[in-house]
């Protein structure tokens, strides 16, 4: 024992590995009957029908779960809804006068803005005619190209009124990556912004989507949000709309929320694969939203009355499920801020917190690993007591990041959802229920009630306790993706090849496999290794190896090219890229520059390489295939395993000595 009481307390944490749900969380929990998991089992589908019913459906649904043609099944068939009206609409009796959502720009100087249910309405409303004055209608497919701005939900749920589905584009990808998703979905349409502040700059956004538009092959009708105001005078062009004129124009009106079957698309959202192409991940409006309302209500606790912050970007799958729809169905208030968490201070987050009395955080690991290295010293200047419940997600958690959250932030008074799932999941998967299971740091937990989630070998069989194996779920479930944007065959070979009997019609027979590596432990709490496949996950940001490595080939010079993800402190991984270079081209300094930043033009910053390591050549395999694992090993400076099955096994020392001069 030491005498520092801090010291006692680290210790203790330290040695812990299970916590109990606090007391005072399991009495006011949306969710505490342990029994829901026996229920869920003994009942289903038919359990999900409490999640369809915390939405209003102007069509009741005929059947739960059609299974007659696996994988490609529907859920809550014949229902009709629409997204809008039960994000919006439906609250505003009651509600109307409350925030919606609280929007805290990045200049100290420049006012928050807060949107009433009342007044979110009446902006998607007028937003969602001007659209159609465009030219909008059902089932075109609308890219959203935007920065942390209002106008993004407002844009989401204005297009999700007339039946158009949205596909978001992250604000931090390239214009070459604009522009291959918009040809992807055949996208007419593109809302933009004029640019956005971020750690003290203005950034010009405008002429990075109108570059990616020199990319697209047909006519777009492009709208641009004005953020900067006079700071940034954007080029304009005859496709060009102003936001403000296509509200203006429409002020005060209403449109009818359009009536959308169950399985119609709500949105496409491109997520990174092991190809290069990028993935057109498609939802649907009865199943995705039921799936993000039953989860933000029973995982995230989340009540009408909370102030509820998830602190992700609304262009990744992590923000359209829990800081738009999920919370804004519940209709509860939903905070999203422009910005990072260290500017202008790196107690940016713990002031919000503070200053709304935020109850619920929900954030990834990266974020809290930086937290942690810059200290305790910013949160515990401020107030966190209105904080109830701490969520993470995006990567694996380390147990001592997840205690200094459990201590620093949430005080050990607050329950911590490690929630595990994906952007083809919609929503959580496996996470503990905080007002009934038991946490353990660094395992997300047992599966939601209701999945049949199993950690198997490559044959499909379960794996011992304790043992490496691949995460598979062996029951559809409502907020699944249906399809990949018009490409079935690439959905099936994708996800369900691995374990299913494809030439089978029975729905048992289907397996979905995410490409996770897991374990499990006697009590069926599940601990995510990471992706099996060739992404990395940078910051919580899936990027495929294959984007990044055609992109460097593309650089003159360069010969052949491998990346891997090396292990990073604070990002989890980081991109490390082996080059050879051409005959006649040296690999130098210049070189080296221009691979850097070719890969930061064609997918973005977060994609920056970490290292780029000139080698003479890869390890191979005698068949010729990259020994990915050695690279790996490599770049995290670990003792390399076997390497007699390889075509060259002495270039592995050659590059290990590279990888140290770096
Ligand atoms: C929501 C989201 C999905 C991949 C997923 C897995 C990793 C997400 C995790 C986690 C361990 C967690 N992942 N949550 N790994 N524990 N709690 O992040 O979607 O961007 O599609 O990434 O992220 O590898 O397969 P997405």
């Amino acid at each position: 024992m030491s005498d520092d009481p801090d010291v006692d307390l680290e210790a203790r944490l330290e040695e812990t590995a299970a916590f109990q749900p606090p007391e005072q969380f399991v009495e006011q929990a949306n969710v505490s009957d342990p029994d829901i998991y026996e229920e869920f089992e003994a009942n289903w589908p038919a359990c999900w029908e409490g999640a369809a019913d915390l939405l209003d459906w102007d069509e009741p649904y005929d059947q739960v779960l059609d299974d007659s043609n696996p994988p490609f099944f529907e859920w809550f068939t014949g229902g009709q809804l629409n997204a809008s009206y039960n994000a919006l609409d439906r609250h505003l009796d009651e509600r109307g006068d409350e925030a919606a959502i609280e929007w805290i720009g990045e200049p100290t100087d420049e006012a928050n803005r807060t949107y009433t249910y009342a007044e979110l309405h009446r902006e998607v409303n007028e937003f969602a005619a001007g659209l159609r004055d465009l030219g909008v209608e059902a089932d075109d497919v609308v890219t959203l190209y935007m920065p942390m701005v209002p106008e993004l939900p407002i844009a989401m749920l204005a297009c999700a009124r007339i039946g158009a589905p949205h596909s978001v584009v992250f604000a931090g990808f390239s214009a070459d990556a604009l522009a291959t998703r918009m040809n992807a979905a055949d996208s007419e349409y593109l809302i933009t912004c004029d640019g956005y502040y971020r750690r003290g700059d203005a950034l010009e956004h405008k002429a990075k989507a109108d570059d990616g538009l020199a990319g697209v092959e047909h006519d777009v009708e492009t709208v641009v949000v004005d953020r900067l105001g006079d700071a940034y005078d954007h080029p304009t062009g005859e496709h060009d709309h102003a936001y403000a004129d296509l509200v203006a124009a429409n002020e005060g009106t209403t449109v009818e929320p359009v009536s959308r079957d169950a399985e119609d698309m709500l949105f496409l959202m491109y997520t990174s694969g092991t190809t290069g192409e990028p993935k057109g991940v498609k939802h649907t409006t009865g199943g995705y939203l039921s799936w993000v309302t039953w989860t933000s209500q029973a995982v995230l606790d989340i009540e009408p009355e909370d102030t509820y912050w998830c602190s992700a970007d609304i262009g990744w799958i992590t923000g359209h499920s829990y800081i738009v729809y999920g919370p804004l169905s519940l209709g509860t208030t939903s905070v999203m801020y422009e910005g990072t968490p260290d500017f202008p201070e790196k107690d940016r987050l713990w002031e919000i917190v503070d200053a709304y009395d935020c109850t619920q955080l929900y954030t990834a690991p990266t974020a809290i690993r930086a937290f942690m290295k810059w200290g305790s010293e910013y949160p515990a200047a401020h107030d966190l007591s209105s904080l109830r419940l701490l969520g993470t997600v995006g990567e694996p958690i380390n147990p001592r990041a997840w205690k200094w959250y459990y201590k620093h932030i949430g005080d050990e008074d607050c329950p911590v959802v490690d929630t595990w799932w994906q952007t083809e999941t919609g929503g959580m998967m496996v996470t503990t229920l905080p007002g009934v299971g038991e946490m353990k740091p660094g395992s997300a937990g047992p599966p939601l009630p209701g999945l049949d989630v199993r950690i198997v070998d490559v044959n499909g069989d379960p794996v011992e306790e304790g043992r490496a194996g691949y995460l598979t779920v062996n029951r559809p479930w409502p907020g699944m993706l249906r399809t990949l944007y018009d490409n079935d065959e690439r959905f099936v070979s994708e996800y369900w090849s691995e374990y299913s009997d494809t030439d089978s019609d029975d729905p048992d027979d289907w397996v979905y496999f995410p490409e996770d590596g897991a374990k499990i432990d006697e009590d069926g709490y599940i601990t995510v290794l990471g992706r099996v496949d060739d992404v990395l996950n940078v910051s919580g940001h899936r990027l495929g190896t294959m984007e990044i490595e055609s992109a460097i080939v593309g650089v003159p010079g360069v010969a052949e090219a491998a990346v891997v993800g090396g292990h990073h402190d604070v990002k989890g991984e980081a991109v490390y890229a082996y080059v050879i270079t051409e005959d006649g081209y040296d690999p130098d300094e210049p070189l080296r520059e221009n691979i850097i930043d070719t890969v930061e033009d064609a997918i973005g910053p977060i994609a920056r390489p970490e290292a780029v390591v000139f080698t003479p050549e890869l390890p191979k395999t005698r068949s010729g295939k990259i020994m990915r694992r050695l690279l790996e090993d490599i770049a995290n400076g670990e003792a390399l395993g076997d390497t007699s099955t390889l075509r060259n096994p002495d270039i592995v020392d050659d590059i290990a000595a590279s990888v140290g001069d770096d």
